[in-house]
C-alpha cells in the first residue's frame, strides 16, 4: 500500500511522505503537519493584490473533497488560442484548489470529468438547442452523461462563451458554491472599459499610478501585464476596451501608434476583447493637414474613410470610436454649426463596412454658461433622437451632472427611444475619495440601473434602457471609466478592485445584487472564512452611504475641491465659469440651501416623465436623499425625522464620520484573519479616510453654519480648526489632474 498523504498547499513541496511508523505516531505527525500547515497557510499566503480576484488557494478539505468526488479530471474539446487560455487557467486553478490529482485527461472517456467546449464539438453538439435561447457568448454548466459517466459540461456556442463558462465554473469552486445546472448569458453586448490614459502615460483622474500602456516600448516590448489585464477582464465578461483618453490626442491614429495598438489588440483577441480608440474630432486638421474638420465636407469624410480603412489593416476586428465632442474645450461638429448627429454619423458611415461602432458621449457643455448645467445634455440630445445611424450609441453618464457620490438618474435614460443608449459609470473614484477611500460602488451602479424612469409604464427601469428591452434595441452595452494603473495591486486601494469587478459583473447581468457581488469578490480575493466574508461585505455595503453622508448628504453635490476634486470645497467661487464653482450648485444663503430645479426654479424636472416629476417636484414627497438636488430648502424646515434641515445635515455629516470609524474598527477585528500586508494597507487607508471624513464634516458644517446661523446639535462634534484654515489648504499636486490642453 502506498503510504502517503497528499495535501494541497501553496508551498513548493505539497507531498508529504510518511515512512514506516506506528499508527499512533502517524496520527501525531498528521496532527502536527496539519497544525503547521494551518499556520503556514495563514502566514505564507501574503499577497500583494496583483492576482486580483483570480487568486486561487486550497479550498477547505471538506469542500475540496465534495468537488473531487464529482470531478476526477477535465477535458477540453476545442483547439484554439482561446481554448489554450482556458487550459492555462484550469491548470493554474484546479491543482491549487483541488489538488494535483484533478488533471487534464487525454480523452473524455475514462472517468467522472468536466468537459469544456463549444457546441461545434460532436461530443457537445447535442446541447445546441439549449444554448440557442441564450444571447451570444452565453454558456451553460450542466450535469449530464458523457460516454456513460455522470459528468459536468461547461459549454458555449462560441469559444468566448466557453471561456466565460470556464471562469464562472472556477468562480463557483472558489466561492464554495454547490455545482448545479446554470444557464448564463450577457444582458448587454458591449461591456467596455474606458481608459482615460494619455500617450505620455499619465492617467486623467487616475489614482493608481501611471497608464499600463507602455506606448514608448510598444510594440516590441510586451509587458506581461497586458495578458493579466485581458485575463482579469475576460473573467468578468468585459469584452471591449477604449485604450485612450476621451480628451483625445490625434497621434494615436498615426501609423506609428497604430502598430502599437495592433500589438495590444493581438494579445486581447483570444480573450474576446476588442480594442477601441478615442477619435479627436479635429484629427483631419491636425494629422490630415486639411483646412477643416467639418463633418459635411467631402474631403473630411474621405479622410476619415481612408483613416478607418487603414486602422482595419492593423486591427481587423477594431471595435470603433469613443468621441467626446464640443465639451470642455474638445472640438466637435458644433464648431462648424453641425449637430452631434452629423458628427457621429460621419464616423459611423465610415465604420459601418467594417462592423465598427461609434460611442458618442452626451457629456457636453458649450461655452455659454447655462442656467442649469444638468439640463444641457438633454437639451442638446433629445431633439436628435432618431437621427443617429444604427451603429451609433449615445453614451450617457449615470447622472445628469458628473459622477457624484449620489445623483438622480440621467433624464436621457428613456427619453431617446429611437437611439441606442450606453450608460457610463466612473469606476475610478474622482469624486469619491480617490483611491484612498474605501467606497464600494456596487450600490451606486445598481441604484441607477434600478431607477424607475416611468417612460413606458410603471415599471421602466434604467436597466431596461440599458439592456435594450424597453425599446427593443439590439445595440446595448455598459461603459465604465477604468480605475486601473501601474500600481502593483492595479487600482491603488486593495478594495477598489471590487469596483472593477462589480462593474463587469453588472454589465453582464444587472440583476445581480451588489451584496452577492461583494461576497463573491471577498471570497475570491481575501478569504472564504465566514467572519471575513460577513465583516468585509458589511463594510463594503456601508461604505457608499457613509461617503454620501460625509461628503454630500441630502442631495448636495459638486462641493469638492477646485479642479482636482480632492477634499471639500463648498466655498469655491469666482472661477472662469460659474458652473465650475461649488456655490453655483449649493446656493446656500441665509434662507436655506439647495438648487431649485423644480417648476419654480430651473425646471430641470421637466426633463423627466410626469410621474417622476410629480414625486420630485414637491419637497414633501421628494426623497430626502435628493432634496437639495431639486429644492432650495429653508434651514428650519422640518424633516421626516422631526429635526430641522440644519440639524439633519449636521447628523448626516456626523453619521458619515461615525460609519467610517465603525468600518475601521470592523476591519481591525480581522487582524490575523487575512493576509497581514493587505490588512495593514487597508487599515492605514481607513485611518486616512477617517481623518478626511472629519475634515469634510468640519469644514462643510463651518461653511454652511455661516448661512444657517444655527448651533451644532448635541452629538455632533465641533471642528478643531477654523473655516479660514480649511479654506487655505491647497493641493497643487493632487493626483489625477487633467493636463491643461
Ligand atoms: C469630468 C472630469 C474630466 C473629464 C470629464 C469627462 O473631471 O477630467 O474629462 O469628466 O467625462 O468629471 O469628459
Amino acid at each position: 500500500m502506498r503510504n502517503y498523504f497528499h495535501y494541497p498547499v501553496p508551498l513548493k513541496s505539497s507531498i508529504i511522505v510518511f515512512s514506516r511508523v506506528s499508527n499512533h505516531q502517524k496520527q501525531l505527525r498528521f496532527a502536527l503537519v496539519c497544525f503547521l500547515l494551518t499556520i503556514l497557510h495563514v502566514n505564507c499566503e501574503a499577497h500583494d493584490g496583483y492576482d486580483l480576484w483570480l487568486r486561487y488557494s486550497p479550498l477547505p478539505a471538506s469542500t475540496a473533497d465534495t468537488y473531487r468526488s464529482a470531478i476526477k479530471g477535465w477535458f477540453i474539446t476545442s483547439q484554439s488560442p482561446t481554448a489554450n487560455i482556458v487550459r492555462d487557467e484550469l491548470n493554474r486553478a484546479l491543482p491549487v484548489m483541488l489538488g494535483n490529482r484533478v488533471a487534464e485527461l487525454r480523452s473524455p472517456t475514462t472517468q467522472q470529468q468536466v468537459v469544456f467546449g463549444t457546441t461545434q464539438s460532436p461530443l457537445l453538439s447535442g446541447l445546441a438547442s439549449e444554448l440557442a435561447g441564450l444571447a451570444a457568448d452565453g454558456f451553460i454548466i450542466k450535469s449530464t452523461t458523457v460516454y456513460g459517466k455522470r459528468s459536468w459540461v461547461v459549454v458555449g456556442s462560441t469559444e468566448q462563451g466557453m471561456l466565460y463558462g470556464a471562469f464562472h465554473f472556477l468562480r463557483l469552486l472558489r466561492t464554495g458554491n454547490n455545482l448545479s445546472d446554470i444557464k448564463s448569458s450577457p444582458r448587454t453586448k458591449v461591456r467596455v472599459l474606458n481608459h482615460w490614459d494619455n500617450l505620455d502615460r499619465t492617467v486623467e483622474r487616475g489614482y493608481a499610478g501611471f497608464s499600463i500602456w507602455d506606448w514608448h516600448k510598444l510594440p516590441d516590448y510586451i509587458d506581461p501585464r497586458y495578458y493579466d489585464y485581458a485575463r482579469a477582464n475576460a473573467s468578468i465578461g468585459i469584452n471591449a476596451t477604449v485604450l485612450t483618453n476621451v480628451n483625445a490626442n490625434a497621434l494615436i491614429l498615426t501609423p506609428q501608434y497604430l502598430q502599437k495598438v495592433k500589438a495590444l489588440a493581438d494579445i486581447f483577441r483570444p480573450y474576446g476583447i476588442k480594442v477601441y480608440l478615442t477619435a479627436r474630432f479635429s484629427a483631419p486638421i491636425e494629422i490630415g493637414k486639411l483646412p477643416t474638420a467639418d463633418p459635411l465636407d467631402e474631403k473630411v469624410q474621405q479622410w476619415w474613410r481612408a483613416k478607418i480603412d487603414e486602422i482595419y489593416t492593423y486591427v481587423p476586428d477594431f471595435g470603433g470610436f469613443t468621441v467626446k465632442a464640443n465639451s470642455e474645450g474638445q472640438p466637435g461638429p458644433q464648431n462648424y454649426e453641425r449637430t452631434h448627429a452629423d458628427g457621429a454619423n460621419m464616423l459611423a458611415q465610415a465604420l459601418k463596412p467594417h462592423n465598427g461602432i461609434v460611442m458618442w458621449r452626451a457629456f457636453v457643455y458649450d461655452n455659454k454658461v447655462p442656467v442649469d448645467r444638468t439640463k444641457q445634455a438633454y437639451n442638446e440630445f433629445k431633439p436628435l433622437d432618431g437621427k443617429f445611424l444604427p451603429n451609433v450609441m449615445v453614451q450617457v453618464k449615470n447622472g445628469p451632472l458628473d459622477f457624484q457620490p449620489r445623483e438622480p438618474f440621467h433624464p436621457l435614460f428613456g427619453s431617446m427611444p429611437s437611439t441606442a443608449i450606453l450608460p457610463e459609470f466612473q469606476i475610478t473614484q474622482e469624486y469619491l475619495g480617490f483611491a484612498t477611500h474605501l467606497f464600494y460602488q456596487g450600490p451606486l451602479f445598481k441604484e441607477t440601473l434600478d431607477a424607475n424612469t416611468f417612460v413606458k409604464g410603471n415599471s421602466s427601469p434604467v436597466s431596461g434602457v440599458v439592456d435594450g428591452s424597453l425599446f427593443n434595441h439590439q445595440m446595448t452595452g455598459m461603459a465604465g471609466v477604468a480605475n486601473i494603473g501601474t500600481d502593483r495591486n492595479w487600482c491603488g486601494h486593495p478594495v477598489a478592485q471590487a469596483n472593477w469587478y462589480a462593474f463587469g459583473r453588472l454589465a453582464w447581468d444587472h440583476q445581480l445584487s451588489p451584496l452577492s457581488i461583494a461576497e463573491e469578490w471577498v471570497r475570491m480575493t481575501l478569504s472564504n472564512d465566514p467572519q471575513v466574508v460577513s465583516t468585509v461585505t458589511s463594510i463594503m455595503m456601508a461604505s457608499r452611504e457613509a461617503a454620501v453622508n460625509y461628503m454630500t448628504p441630502l442631495g448636495l453635490h459638486h462641493i469638492m475641491g477646485w479642479d482636482h476634486h480632492y477634499g471639500p470645497g463648498p466655498w469655491i467661487s469666482n472661477k472662469p465659469r460659474a458652473d465650475w464653482t461649488a456655490v453655483y450648485y449649493h446656493r446656500a444663503d441665509s434662507l436655506g440651501v439647495g438648487f431649485n430645479r423644480s417648476q419654480s426654479g430651473s425646471n430641470a424636472l421637466e426633463q423627466y416623465a410626469p410621474q417622476v416629476r410629480e414625486i420630485f417636484n414637491n419637497p414633501e414627497t421628494c426623497p430626502e436623499q435628493y432634496l437639495l438636488w431639486f429644492h432650495h430648502v429653508a434651514w428650519n424646515k422640518r424633516m421626516k425625522s422631526g429635526r430641522t434641515l440644519w440639524d439633519e445635515m449636521c447628523y448626516h455629516y456626523q453619521q458619515g464620520v461615525d460609519t467610517v470609524a465603525w468600518m475601521k474598527s470592523q476591519w481591525e477585528s480581522l487582524s490575523g484573519k487575512i493576509d497581514a500586508d493587505t490588512h495593514a494597507h487597508v487599515s492605514k487607508l481607513l485611518a486616512i479616510q477617517l481623518k478626511e471624513a472629519r475634515w469634510w464634516r468640519n469644514s462643510c458644517l463651518l461653511y454652511f453654519q455661516q448661512f444657517s446661523r444655527m448651533p451644532l446639535p448635541s452629538g455632533v462634534e465641533a471642528a478643531d480648526q477654523t473655516l479660514e484654515y480649511y479654506e487655505s489648504l491647497q493641493f497643487p499636486y493632487a493626483p489625477g489632474i487633467r493636463p491643461k490642453w
